[in-house]
This record gives structure tokens, sequence and C-alpha cells, in this order.
């Protein structure tokens, strides 16, 4: 295995290269907790189209995998698998009808990746459920990541040398991330009903406004800080604390119980 040296040198949210995947037709069909209605078709794609261009301006170059008619929810691509410049990790989703996801991205982190390891054993781990801090990779439990798999996935990262610790999810919260995003270095973004838990004692948290929860999944892709178009309060409260923010809609994806981190794998490839 290639050993990587000095792998917090650069801030965590240090990207240059991402894969995303076009949303099939059959997103509309996508898993969803609530009963806001199907996404449109036409409008995830343009919220997708947005998004593969923002991280294109933040600096970041973009694979794009084709659309799986098959898995409805495969454009959320964070979640079969993990990156990190160390190397990338194949998950075991906990929604059934994802499991097929896992092959379908294996070929391409073959491709970009000298080292790609496989969760071992019987348990499942989402990428919504996994937060990458400077110290720490925080795995959430939830409905989708179970102990076993958190449990197997902190030995694999042990291999990464990468420290992590296992945490809750809000109960009815779809992933941990979900409910919250990494800002800067120090600083998460927060839903109160996670961050009342003290799973976040040591960070800086901002907290979400109430009412607009679903904002607490931003994503930080080196200076941007992409935040949900439909959330003005937190937009202004990201603005005024001097995070270049990049307002993107997310109304379509939202439907899906979706938000900005899911659609992409993001990762620093290591310099030769
Ligand atoms: C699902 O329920 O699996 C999809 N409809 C939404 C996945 C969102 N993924 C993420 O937050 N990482």
């Amino acid at each position: 295995m290639m050993t990587y040296v000095n792998t917090l040198a650069e801030p965590v949210f240090a990207f240059d290269a991402a894969i995303v995947r076009q949303p099939s037709k059959s997103v509309i069909g996508g898993l969803r907790a609530g009963d806001g209605g199907d996404p449109d078709y036409a409008g995830v794609r343009a919220e997708h189209e947005a998004y593969v261009a923002a991280l294109g301006k933040a600096g970041v170059a973009v694979t794009t995998l084709g659309a799986l008619e098959g898995y409805p929810d495969a454009v959320f691509v964070e979640d079969p698998a993990l990156v990190f410049p160390e190397g990338a990790i194949l998950l075991r989703p906990g929604a059934e009808s994802r499991a097929g996801e896992v092959s379908e991205i294996a070929g391409v982190l073959h491709e970009q990746f000298s080292t790609v390891l496989e969760l071992p054993g019987e348990g499942f781990v989402e990428g919504g459920d996994i937060l990458t801090t400077p110290k720490k990779v925080m795995i959430g439990l939830s409905s989708r990541t179970d102990l076993a798999g958190a449990g197997a996935l902190q030995k694999l990262l042990a291999e990464f040398d990468r420290a992590s610790e296992i945490v809750e999810t809000p109960a009815d919260v779809l992933h941990f991330k979900t409910d919250c995003s990494l800002l800067d270095q120090e600083t998460v973004l927060s839903t109160a009903r996670l961050a009342r838990s003290g799973v976040f004692d040591g960070f800086d948290v901002v907290l979400t406004p109430e009412g607009e929860e679903a904002a607490a999944n931003a994503l930080r892709v080196n200076d941007a800080v992409m935040v949900g178009a439909d959330f003005p309060r937190t937009i202004e409260l990201l603005d005024n604390r001097g995070y270049a923010v990049v307002p993107l809609k997310t109304t379509e994806i939202g439907k899906i119980d979706a938000g900005l981190s899911c659609m992409s794998l993001r990762w620093r490839r290591p310099s030769a």
C-alpha cells in the first residue's frame, strides 16, 4: 500500500478532484422519508449541472459518470464509497435498493486510486454518515449505518492513520451529515438538535437558524461554501462570518432527502 505522509498539512476541504454521476430519469422515484411529492427530473438535472459547474469553479477536476436507470439514488455518489488522498474505501449501503451502487462505482475508483479497500464483514455504512474533520473521522450511526459497519470502517481508517469516532445521528434524520457540515478546520455548521448531543464539543459551532435545518448539509470546497439557495438566513449568517458563500438550488433533490454533499466524492490527489 502507498504510504501517504503529512495528510493534515492541507485543510481537509482542499480538493482538486471529484466524481459525480448524471441523474437518471428514475431519480424521481428516489428514496425519501416524507411525502413532499416527486422531484422533477429536469429540475434535478438543472440542480446537478449548477453543482458540477460550481465544483469546477472552485478548482476541482470533475469526472462525470453516466446515469444508472436501475438505481434511482445513484446520483448521490457520496453514499457507496469514501475517498481520501490516501485511498478509497468501498462501503455497503444500508438501503437495499442502493447496494448495487458499490460495484457500479468500484471501477472508476480503481482507475483513480492506487489503494481501494473494501468494508469487510456484514455491517452497513453509507458515506452520508461520515464527516471528515482534521483530527478525526466521525461515523454517525443511523438507519443506514450500523455498529458492525462503523466498527469495520474504523479498522480500515486506521490503515490510513486516520483516527475515528462513532457518534449518534438524531432520531428520524437520514444521515449524520444531513444535519452538519464542516465550514473550516475548526468550525462546523450544525442543526441545534445534533449539536445538543455534545458531539461537536471542541469545535466552533454555527447553528442553522430555526426552520432552516436542511441548510446544515452545506459543502466547503477550497474557498467556497456551497449552501442551499432556499435558506436565506443561513446564507446571510455565513456571509456575515466572512465565508465565500455559493448558493445552489437544492429544491428538487431536497424532496428525496438529499443535499449538497451527497452529489460528489471529493478528494485531493497526493502530489507525486
Ligand atoms: C437516499 O435516501 O438514499 C437518497 N434519496 C438520498 C441520499 C442522500 N445522501 C446523502 O446525504 N449523502
